[in-house]
């Protein structure tokens, strides 16, 4: 077995091993797991351009067998999942490995009896409850591919990727509560399935116990199901490149694609990463906050944690209900010792007084992580201080639901943490610095767009359904480099320090959205006849959304007038992604700087909105540059 990473020397002759010798590295990293039969292979398939890469291709196993069934000998009484209700008020739950273990057999026959099989995709809507966990183990203990979607994505974008998935199964809840609101989460689901012919079966947990509609042959509870149901069951013997999920990501262009993750690579880099990053301990417990609906939340907060053996915690809730002392309360609660959360999070609880963390003990935590954009120096400095009061290290993980798992991170008290920099790579992992033209960029001080050389066990495998996406969007713009869209800067020590997005894409909260995708859902309002969007700084969310808007007729006459078509424009994109990805700002405009060939020059638009109206540079190649006054002037 594969040393864990304790010392800045170990993390040196690991990187050293992984990038000269990485079938020896990754074979003896891979030992420990169970497997019904070794690879044939450590790495192979043709990495890039053609963007197949293949890991420990010829094994055979199952991840749930990793994941539960191993630690039952030694840790079966062991904590896997602690539950914390959105209420503060409700009890919490908390499941041994063995109790986990049985409630996923369980859930698994479920599935069985009504008619799902290997290789066939279970779309899951559900709120953060113990049965979203067990239902996406369960696929994964019969070989079904999971696909969880975000239970703030509105009926549109479910029924959009239960079709392009062809999932023929939907697991979801009556309702969830977030934070002091509950949400009828059947319904939404029932809206989405009247455009998605091909659901089958429709499995309903109960959470608040609501009366919800039950499409008759169609719709099935839970818990009737579950009645009969053996807490045994044998897990399904999976090649090491089988899909083990695939989850729905947005790219600069065309609707979400559906990324896809296989069996074996992506076990070895969930459990490598978690344990290294983390430095966990055999008496961790440990709360990602993300939902499962992000990969965050698929990597950190179930399949990393459960396959170290570690307590992971769920939490139902937000970290400003019933106040914004909510995390820090839990944290005592249940002596959290690591913690994982966003930018965002830790800045919207920044502008709250500073009596809601003060007032917490918070002499548990030993390590604490970011993730999902860029932490900014303040907010890194705020949580260092307050949450962690100084003693504990701070890792600032970067990495992509494309990548699997961690890219780039400290290892908690090991390598180098500095303020609002990722650091080092993992080993493994050979970032570059390209520049346009994708010659490497050498030395430090520089700056260029992030690629990554070679493959990794965690790499994405293929779109779903569309191969030649993939290879387009990651491998071909540079070949014999995975692209990650990202720009990033190296320092004179070599850490990395990730600066933002260099595609069309806008993080939005840590959450990922096309520019295009935004432009799409607003076009289908009735008033809209085009429309333009941009991202911008914004103190909490990170980046906000600004949407130029051109409407069929004049521009409207009235303040009021405006707010209504503005308001109605909300609505939409509302209804066709989800509340998540609502505009901050709506400009009315009568028209868009244009190209004389038509395209849009988004660089003006971004200054704009970015409030940089001093720069904006070369505008005389305009169709209409009067066009340009227009927009500064009405600058929201
Ligand atoms: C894990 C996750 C990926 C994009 C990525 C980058 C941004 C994530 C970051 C970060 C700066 C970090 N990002 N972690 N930027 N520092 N520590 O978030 O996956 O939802 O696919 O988003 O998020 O821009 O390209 P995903």
């Amino acid at each position: 077995m594969h040393p864990r990473i304790r010392t800045i020397e170990d993390y040196h002759a690991a990187y050293k091993q992984a990038a000269e010798a990485p079938d020896a590295f990754w074979a003896e990293v891979a030992e420990p797991f169970t497997w019904r039969r070794k690879w044939t292979s450590v790495r192979g398939g043709a990495f890039s351009p053609e963007g197949q890469s293949t890991w420990y291709d010829g094994a055979r196993l199952n991840i749930t067998e990793n994941c539960l069934d191993r630690h039952l000998a030694t840790r079966g009484n062991k904590l896997a999942l602690i539950f914390e209700p959105n209420d503060s008020k409700t009890r919490h739950v908390r499941y041994t490995y063995r109790e986990l273990h049985q409630h996923v057999c369980q859930f698994a026959n479920v599935l069985l009896n009504n008619g799902v099989e290997k290789g066939d995709r279970v779309v899951i809507y559900m709120p953060m409850i113990p049965q979203l966990a067990m239902a996406v183990l369960a696929c994964a203990r019969i070989g079904a591919v999971h696909s969880v979607v975000f239970a703030g994505f509105s009926s549109t974008a479910i029924a959009d990727r239960v079709n392009d998935a062809g999932a023929e199964f939907v697991l979801t809840a009556d309702g969830l509560n977030r934070g002091p609101k509950q949400i009828p989460v059947k319904s939404v689901v029932d809206d989405a399935l009247q455009s998605c012919p091909g659901v089958r079966r429709v499995i309903v947990v109960e959470h608040l116990g609501w009366p919800v509609h039950m499409q008759e042959g169609r719709d099935v509870w839970y818990h009737n199901e579950a009645e009969n149901a053996s807490t045994t069951c044998t897990a399904e013997e999976m090649a090491a490149e089988d899909p083990l999920f695939i989850l729905y990501t947005s790219g600069s262009t065309g609707k979400p694609k559906g990324v896809v993750h296989t069996q074996a690579g992506y076990m070895v880099w969930a459990d490598y990463t978690f344990r290294n990053v983390f430095q966990v301990e055999e008496n961790d417990v440990y709360w990602c906050t993300a939902d499962i609906g992000w990969v965050t939340g698929h990597t950190y907060g179930l399949y990393g944690p459960l396959l170290a053996g570690s307590t992971t915690l769920l939490f139902e809730g937000v970290p400003t209900f019933p106040d914004a002392g909510r995390f820090w309360q839990v944290i005592d609660k249940h002596y959290v010792t690591i913690f994982y959360t966003a930018p965002t999070a830790i800045r919207s609880l920044m502008a709250a007084p500073l009596d809601h963390v003060l007032s917490y003990s918070l002499s548990s935590l030993r390590v604490l992580g970011s993730v999902g954009e860029p932490i900014n120096a303040e907010a890194w400095h705020w949580y260092h201080q307050h949450v962690g009061k100084g003693r504990c290290p701070v890792v600032d993980t970067w990495w992509q639901t494309e990548t699997g798992g961690i890219m780039i991170s400290a290892l908690a008290g090991v390598t180098p943490s500095k303020p609002a920099h990722a650091g080092l790579p993992l080993p493994g992992v050979q970032p570059v610095l390209l520049n346009q033209d994708g010659t490497e960029i050498e030395g430090n001080n520089e700056e260029g767009y992030l690629a990554i050389k070679g493959s990794w066990p965690g790499i994405i495998r293929t779109t779903w359904g569309d191969h030649e996406r993939a290879r387009q969007t990651y491998f071909t713009p540079y070949p014999g480099y995975y692209f990650t869209g990202d720009g990033a800067r190296r320092d004179a020590d070599g850490l990395y320090r990730i600066i933002g997005r260099v595609d069309d894409v806008i993080n939005v909260s840590g959450h990922r959205f096309g520019t295009a995708e935004i432009e799409n859902a607003i076009n289908q309002n009735q008033f809209v006849i085009e429309s333009a969007v941009v991202g911008y700084p914004h103190d909490v969310k990170g980046q906000g959304i600004y949407a130029y808007v051109i409407l069929e007729g004049a521009l409207p006459a009235s303040h009021a007038e405006a707010q209504v078509i503005e308001a109605s424009i909300i609505e939409t994109v509302v209804a066709e992604i989800g509340k998540i990805a609502k505009p901050d700002k709506i400009q009315l405009v009568s028209g868009l700087p244009k190209t004389r060939s038509g395209k849009i020059m988004r660089r003006i638009l971004r200054k704009v909105a970015e409030g940089e109206t001093s720069s904006l540079g070369d505008t005389t190649t305009l169709l209409d540059p009067a066009i340009v006054d227009e927009i500064l002037a009405g600058k929201k």
